[in-house]
């Protein structure tokens, strides 16, 4: 029985491993963690507790809840894991981790040959070079991937799917793997715990059920964050009547950023964000449209940006010369024409169609119409409700793109996140490279577990691992499975590890229902709800943290520009939000949810500021801008930002860790144009 909403039931449970999430990431290390927890009962007798705790309904849960309209990585057998790793890095000019590119690269077809085994329908290319959507290469017995099937590449690392369903089918998987028994759905973890006797090892998680009055407290030997990346920290263009519409999901709050940084993990590149061009307003996915449809931007004059301002490269060597621009890049030349005053901007979908006509039966052409409406519809089906609503045929109308407000992730074009321990047998660089930088870590990138944190027993995929970047839905999936062989390692060799929680299960508790205690104490004391002088809403709370974000980090509002002045306003003003954060109010559940999801909102942003502050260059420019250091500076920030948190004194530390090139780079660039 749940206990009431002023008195919480708490359930108390100890297994080995704890997943925290169920997206892509988590539903890879469910899958692969069963298939060696099994190994390891048949050869020691031993079985391993599992529990994996979601805060949604894994079927529908994490970034790919509507489903996706492409796989965005998949290596093939036309290029191989250190081209893949190269592509990473120029994307993310320069600064990434090759050892965990290449591992991924080297790893993640297999996961998605796994998804097509298990009924995601991928399009095919046929023996004459005819291409079939996913339900028809199933109906023409196409060979599957694994076979030597030809997938339909739109990019070179993309290939297109029929994925409405995409995460059902892989949360089938995760879930038929582990069985019904060891998953628990609707509970938000709020916070991690750090081991009693040994402050650097985790311990267990606490959190709520969104649905019933009850509040889990687990005891963990090993725990996987999976927990997605971070939006709504920036005020979204999308306010007023469009309230609630982002491009990467709002339920991603930035608990695994967060929660990380409170447990003491070493975060990475926090100072990174993502800007995507999207269509305007309904925030629908561009990459079909450029890759596989071949069509250009331009601005309100018919000029393509890209070849009006390619000078503006050059500013940025070697990057700049890089045969793909980085997406960072392609914004600011786009940048260059909002600013000026020659937008909007518009994907040129007239000419791109036209062009396709002229080489493509009518029957073909059909066919190329209805799958432009299903990449919208597969992925970001609220752009279809702005094509409809607007009258817009693609053949007729162009359609707006806008740089979208920023988000934190370090799964998509991002790589902030956290430092994580390497693949052994990928040349870690040794002792010596290290001479010299800060050592909060012991020497090099591997410490002995794959993806294992600089927290002992904690683990993270997806969106928490920082400095790679482009590993989309597939190489999440990867990176989870990758973490799970290690999490049964570590619980192996930490056999006689007897957890033990650095905080009373009561004063947790407490802490987890305080915005309820805060409620039920000042309800009366005004008669209208919502306004009230001892707490404040949650949904309130989001929008101070959204104005400051937005005014002073580098929104939208400034054209994603700040300064070291700016930087300064916004510490203070989030160190006072952060004080009252304390004062959140949850009139229930739902807004219990929102109060802790807006309290990893706020911590995560002030270490995307912190960092931002710390990097004495502009590394992304199009994704923001320090004003008063515009430029790359090659020789002094080639490097890592990294950071710790300190939850005792509420502190940061920001520190450099040198970088270091691990596959050859120099074939991604052309020689300067001047
Ligand atoms: O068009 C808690 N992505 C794309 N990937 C592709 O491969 N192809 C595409 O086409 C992609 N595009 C795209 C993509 C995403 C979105 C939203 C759009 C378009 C519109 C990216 C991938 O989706 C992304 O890389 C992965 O999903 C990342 O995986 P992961 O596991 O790191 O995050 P998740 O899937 O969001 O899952 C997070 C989970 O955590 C839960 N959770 N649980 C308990 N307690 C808490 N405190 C929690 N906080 C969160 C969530 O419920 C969820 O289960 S395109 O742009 O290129
Ligand atoms: P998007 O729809 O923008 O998320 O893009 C999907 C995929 O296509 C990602 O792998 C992007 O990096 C890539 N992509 C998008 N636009 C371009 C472009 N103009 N040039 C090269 N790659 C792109």
């Amino acid at each position: 029985m749940a206990g009431t909403f002023g008195n919480p039931e708490i359930v108390q449970e100890e297994v080995d491993v704890l997943l925290i999430g169920g997206g892509m990431a988590c539903c890879g290390t469910a899958y692969e963690i069963m298939r060696w927890a099994e190994a390891l009962k048949a050869e020691t007798g031993k079985e391993l507790k599992i529990k994996l705790v979601d805060k949604a309904a894994m079927d529908r849960s994490g970034a790919v809840a509507q489903g996706l309209s492409a796989i965005n990585t998949y290596i093939g057998n036309k290029q191989d894991p250190a081209d893949y790793a190269r592509m990473v890095s120029n994307d993310l000019m320069g600064i990434t981790r090759d050892d965990l590119a290449y591992d991924l690269g080297r790893n993640v077809d297999d996961s998605v040959h796994l998804f097509e085994e298990w009924g995601l329908p991928i399009w095919k290319t046929d023996a004459e070079g005819v291409r079939h959507d996913g339900a028809e290469s199933i109906r023409e017995g196409l060979p599957l991937l694994k076979d030597g099937g030809e997938p339909v590449r739109s990019g070179k690392w993309q290939i297109m799917i029929n994925g409405e369903s995409y995460k059902w089918i892989v949360a089938e998987a995760a879930k038929k793997a582990l069985g019904l028994a060891r998953i628990e759905e609707r509970v938000f973890i709020v916070k991690l715990v750090n081991d009693k006797n040994d402050p650097s090892r985790i311990a267990g998680a606490v959190g709520f059920s969104t649905r019933e009055n009850r509040i889990y407290v687990y005891k963990a030997k090993a725990v996987m964050l999976a927990a997605g990346g971070c939006v709504n920290l920036f005020r979204p263009r999308s306010v007023g009547e469009g309230t609630g519409r982002a491009w990467y999901p709002v339920w991603n709050a930035g608990s695994t950023y967060a929660m990380a940084a409170e447990a003491g993990c070493e975060l990475t590149m926090m100072e990174n964000r993502f800007v995507p061009a999207r269509f305007k307003d309904g925030y629908g996915p561009v990459g079909a449209w450029f890759l596989l449809f071949k069509a250009k931007a331009i601005n309100a004059y018919g000029e393509e940006y890209m070849t009006r301002n390619k000078e503006m490269l050059n500013d940025y060597p070697p990057y700049g010369q890089a045969a793909v621009p980085a997406s960072c890049l392609r914004n600011h030349l786009m940048l260059k024409e909002m600013k000026e005053g020659r937008g909007p901007i518009y994907m040129d979908t007239v000419t791109a169609l036209a062009a396709l006509a002229e080489t493509l039966t009518p029957k073909e052409v059909k066919h190329l119409e209805a799958e432009a409406w299903e990449d919208f519809l597969d992925m970001c089906v609220g752009q279809c409700g702005i094509w409809v609503g607007e009258d817009v045929d693609p053949r007729e109308k162009n359609s707006e793109l806008m740089p979208t407000e920023p988000y934190l992730l370090g799964s998509h074009s991002g790589c902030c996140g956290i430092w994580v321990s390497g693949p052994t047998d990928v040349g870690a660089p040794n002792k010596e490279e290290y001479d010299g930088i800060p050592a909060h870590l012991p020497s090099g990138w591997n410490w002995g577990y794959r993806s294992m944190t600089t927290v002992k027993g904690l683990f993270t995929a997806g969106d928490g691992v920082g400095a790679s970047g482009h590993k989309f839905s597939s190489g999440s999936h990867t990176e989870g499975r990758l973490a799970a062989k290690s999490m049964v390692k570590y619980c192996m060799d930490n056999a006689d590890f007897k957890p033990e929680l650095d905080t009373s299960v009561e004063q947790l508790a407490e802490e987890i229902y305080k915005p309820v205690r805060t409620f039920l104490e000042h309800k009366d004391y005004t008669t209208a709800i919502d306004v009230n002088p001892n707490y404040i809403t949650p949904k309130m709370l989001q929008f101070r943290l959204q104005k400051i974000m937005d005014e002073y980090v580098a929104g939208v509002a400034t054209y994603y520009t700040t300064n070291a002045k700016m930087l300064e306003v916004a510490e203070y003003k989030l160190g006072l939000l952060k004080e009252d954060a304390t004062k959140m109010r949850a009139k229930d559940l739902h807004e219990l949810l929102r109060a802790w999801e807006n309290y990893h909102r706020i911590l995560t942003a002030e270490a995307h500021m912190k960092h931002i502050q710390f990097r004495q260059e502009s590394r992304y420019p199009g994704f923001y801008y320090r004003m008063d250091k515009n430029f790359v500076d090659e020789e002094n920030w080639h490097c890592f930002v990294n950071s710790v948190y300190d939850k005792n004194s509420k502190q940061w530390t920001v520190f450099k860790r040198k970088h270091v090139d691990l596959v050859d780079k120099s074939k991604l660039f052309k020689p300067a144009a001047h």
